[in-house]
């Protein structure tokens, strides 16, 4: 079934500076997480399972590896009006800019958008861990009547200034809206968000950053030229003219936009239970690959997930996620960690053909700790990384810490015996 009225925008990123080196040489949508996945499966899956099908994602490079997954990934049948396109900022002869924010991609793309029948505009964040079923959203924003609906989540005060902040009245319009106040704003913004939340000290209402426009509505706001974001200038601008719907939800949601969040949302899948469930009828799509099962060989896991095609001889590995295609060597202990995998297996007559003296994966007697091992990367073996709060914030051409966390850089050769 292909839900007709709805179209979805997928806002797969800016200059993605802030997952900065995970987006040195891909654009932020094509970041690989979870051991298997793209960040931006996840939108395309909460779309794909609530039936809205067709799908432009924004994004201001255009990343061959990006339109690569999606064009391998997301193929529908021949006879269906299913698609997911990539639209890269691109010049053309009304603009020869980059886009300049998120309302400024969307005005860009306006022409392909309204060559496609639809009643609802549904804008989606592309660095975001959550699982939606918009439908919900669609039928109260229906039900409510309004031009435009946003998603909204209760926060705590510590994080509440890193959104946008709303106030609703009784029947949950917006009235009122601030993008990222400062902290010493915030005691005008807390809201009646109901008492259990309220017991959890989220008292304020946050935007989701998950919108739903009218087409007419979308149409007229796209023609002011002056607006270049939705957060700072499109949504308070709009919400005394147009009836604005705050459709409060309160299951997981994360907002992944930072190396910490994104590497804490990447090891809270080892959690017992952990807040976002893969482990669902509903799933997370990708690229299907065919691969073998792993083979694991005298080692200890413990809150560990671990992807297809892994050939592992650690000692032991403790709360990790161990993408696809990774090679862990003898004796080396590995906790704290996400190993995003390698693109290709290795033999070991490539090996000796290109004089490589260290192979893909890690190393034999490694100690890695607070780490993210980007895609295909070399660590020798006797290597030590021992991330944590203790070392500083640096940059070197293989690695770099940020919030003490090792971000060993994709394709990264870390000779044997090296200390970080
Ligand atoms: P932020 O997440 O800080 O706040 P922003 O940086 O504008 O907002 O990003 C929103 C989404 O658009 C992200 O997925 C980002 O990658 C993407 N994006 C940014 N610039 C882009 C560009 N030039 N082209 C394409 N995509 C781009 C927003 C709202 C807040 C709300 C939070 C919730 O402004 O009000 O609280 O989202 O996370
Ligand atoms: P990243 O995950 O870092 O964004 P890419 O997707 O760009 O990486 O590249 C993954 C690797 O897979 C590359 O080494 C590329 O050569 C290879 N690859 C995967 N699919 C294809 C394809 N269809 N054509 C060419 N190379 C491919």
């Amino acid at each position: 079934m292909i839900n007709e009225k709805v179209l979805g925008i997928i806002l797969g990123g800016g200059q993605g500076s802030r997952l900065y080196p995970l987006t040195k040489d891909r654009s932020k949508p094509a970041v690989p997480i979870a051991g298997k996945y793209r960040l931006v499966d996840i939108p395309i899956s909460n779309c794909i399972n609530s039936d809205i099908k067709r799908m432009y994602v924004l994004t201001q490079f255009n990343s061959a590896s990006l339109n690569r997954h999606i064009k391998n990934t997301y193929h529908f049948s021949f006879f269906s009006s299913a698609f997911v396109d990539v639209l890269a900022a691109e010049q053309t002869i009304k603009s020869d800019k980059w886009f300049q924010g998120t309302a400024d991609a969307v005005r860009q793309s306006m022409q392909h958008f309204l060559a496609n029948d639809f009643e609802y505009a549904l804008i989606l964040s592309g660095d975001q861990l959550y699982q939606m079923d918009f439908n919900d959203m669609i039928k109260k924003h229906e039900d409510s009547g309004a031009e435009i609906s946003i998603a909204t989540y209760p926060v705590e005060a510590k994080d509440a200034t890193s959104f946008g902040l709303l106030k609703t009245n009784e029947e949950n319009i917006i009235t009122s809206f601030i993008e990222k106040p400062a902290a010493e704003l915030l005691p005008d913004w807390t809201s009646d968000v109901g008492d259990e939340m309220k017991a959890q000290g989220r008292d304020y209402l946050a935007s989701m950053g998950i919108y739903i426009f009218n087409r007419d509505l979308l149409i007229k706001l796209m023609s002011n030229p002056d607006t270049n974001d939705f957060g700072k200038e499109i949504i308070p601008q709009a919400i005394d003219k147009h009836k604005t719907f705050s459709y409060q939800y309160e299951g997981y949601w994360e907002d992944i936009g930072t190396i910490e969040s994104f590497f804490e949302a990447n090891l809270g899948l080892t959690d017992d239970v952990p807040q976002f469930n893969l482990y669902d009828e509903k799933g997370i799509y990708t690229r299907p690959r065919i691969l073998p099962t792993s083979k694991i060989a005298g080692s200890i896991l413990n809150k560990v997930v671990i992807g297809d095609g892994c050939l592992i001889h650690a000692e032991k590995i403790e709360r990790s996620v161990i993408g696809i295609r990774s090679r862990i060597g003898k004796n080396s202990l590995i906790s704290n960690t996400y190993m995003m995998g390698n693109d290709s297996y290795e033999t070991l007559d490539e090996v000796s053909e290109n004089n490589i003296d260290i192979m893909m994966g890690i190393g034999d007697r490694c100690y890695i700790h607070n780490c993210i091992v980007d895609k295909n990367c070399r660590i020798g073996d006797d290597v030590r990384i021992n991330g944590g709060k203790h070392i500083k914030d640096v940059e070197t051409d293989t690695y770099m810490v940020k919030d003490g966390i090792v971000v060993i850089k994709k394709d990264a050769i870390i000779p044997k015996g090296t200390n970080i």
